[in-house]
């Protein structure tokens, strides 16, 4: 019996096996407790001399069963620290990089050259009222851009900005001047879409308001915009144009030196001196709100621009739809690339 069962033990190939032997073997109802529990039924002269060789056998069992016990366990710890291994050594697998989406880039860029001439950065809701979209920019009610057909009309009678040129309204509302502020953010129009035209896109607006601010001061600032986005040599054109909120007013481009070939003048928006009737507005906006009348006489100007323009000449996309059809293989050509 001893002998079988010691084969048994070095047999078991698992803890849940051994067990199974600790039990035949050596359980309340094992073949060796059964010996034990015989004794009784043997001679008193017999029951000694039987009762320790039966012990015997148990404890080297029980020795046995204890070492297999050791032996196993060791083993699926072994089996377990090896399947869980951390390879230290493996090389790491790269984590995606993300990249600023080229209208950032672009705004960056602007951005950069406005707060080196000590201009403030802001943003603006894009949801707005008709009074600082259209009327305190002395948007006549028969102008077109205020038809149904140029704006989305919120159920509520918002609209969804048609350009940044609200906040200058916002902006003077809520500080005296002297003031230099460039305004960035999204803006909206109900139009047919082309390769040029998007009903979402940005717009970089521009503000200087103070004491004998000039026509000459808008065109020095926008030839400094050129410089830092094009290079010492860049050129500016201005044509003259009309915009309600400015007199007089103008379109400006830029001379794009294009490095592919195919240089042009780059339309990019519109300028001028702020409007009496804008600063008179602001100052109404003011009083109403318990504030000093400070803008009548003072002189501004004004300026926007579209960066969608810039960053397609720039990075050489040929569609403004593409910007925002979110299909990676535009997008993730500026990836990793801050
Ligand atoms: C304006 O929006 C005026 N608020 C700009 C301005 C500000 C003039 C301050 C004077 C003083 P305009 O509608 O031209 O102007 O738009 C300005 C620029 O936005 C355009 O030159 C163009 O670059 C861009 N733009 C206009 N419509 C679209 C469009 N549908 N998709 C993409 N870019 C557009």
């Amino acid at each position: 019996l001893q002998q079988e069962a010691l084969q048994a033990i070095q047999a078991a190939p698992d803890l849940g096996t051994l067990q199974a032997v600790k039990t035949r073997y050596v359980g309340k109802s094992g073949l060796v407790t059964k010996e034990l529990g015989s004794l009784g039924k043997l001679p008193p002269e017999e029951r000694k001399s039987r009762g320790a060789e039966i012990n015997a056998v148990r404890q080297a069992i029980d020795t046995a069963l204890g070492e297999r016990e050791a032996v196993l366990k060791r083993a699926a710890l072994d089996a377990r620290l090896a399947s869980e291994a951390i390879d230290v050594t493996l090389p790491g697998l790269g984590l995606p990089a993300g990249g600023l989406h080229p209208i950032n880039r672009v705004y960056d860029d602007l951005t950069a050259i406005y707060e080196r001439l000590g201009y403030t950065v802001i943003e603006g809701p894009e949801v707005e009222d008709e009074h600082h979209n259209f009327e305190a920019l002395n948007v006549p009610w028969y102008h077109p851009a205020r038809d149904l057909q140029d704006t989305f009309w919120l159920e509520d009678g918002r609209l969804l900005r048609t350009h940044t040129s609200p906040m200058q309204v916002r902006y003077m509302v809520d500080h005296e001047p002297p003031l230099k502020i460039v305004v960035r953010g999204k803006v909206y129009r109900y139009e047919a879409t082309d390769a040029t035209h998007e009903a979402m896109f940005h717009q970089l607006e521009g503000l200087v308001v103070g004491d004998g601010i000039s026509m000459a001061d808008l065109k020095g600032t926008i030839a400094e915009m050129a410089r830092g986005l094009y290079g010492p040599s860049a050129k500016v054109r201005f044509q003259p144009s009309y915009y309600p909120f400015v007199e007089p007013g103008a379109d400006f481009a830029v001379w794009w030196d294009n490095p592919r070939g195919e240089s042009k003048w780059l339309e990019l928006g519109g300028c001028g001196m702020v409007h009496p009737n804008v600063f008179k507005a602001v100052d109404d906006l003011r009083e109403a709100a318990g504030k000093a009348r400070v803008y009548e006489g003072k002189t501004g100007f004004a300026f926007g621009l579209g960066p969608e323009r810039i960053a397609m000449l720039k990075y050489g996309i040929p569609d403004i739809r593409y910007f925002y059809a979110n299909d990676p293989r535009v997008i993730g050509q500026f990836r990793g690339e801050l």
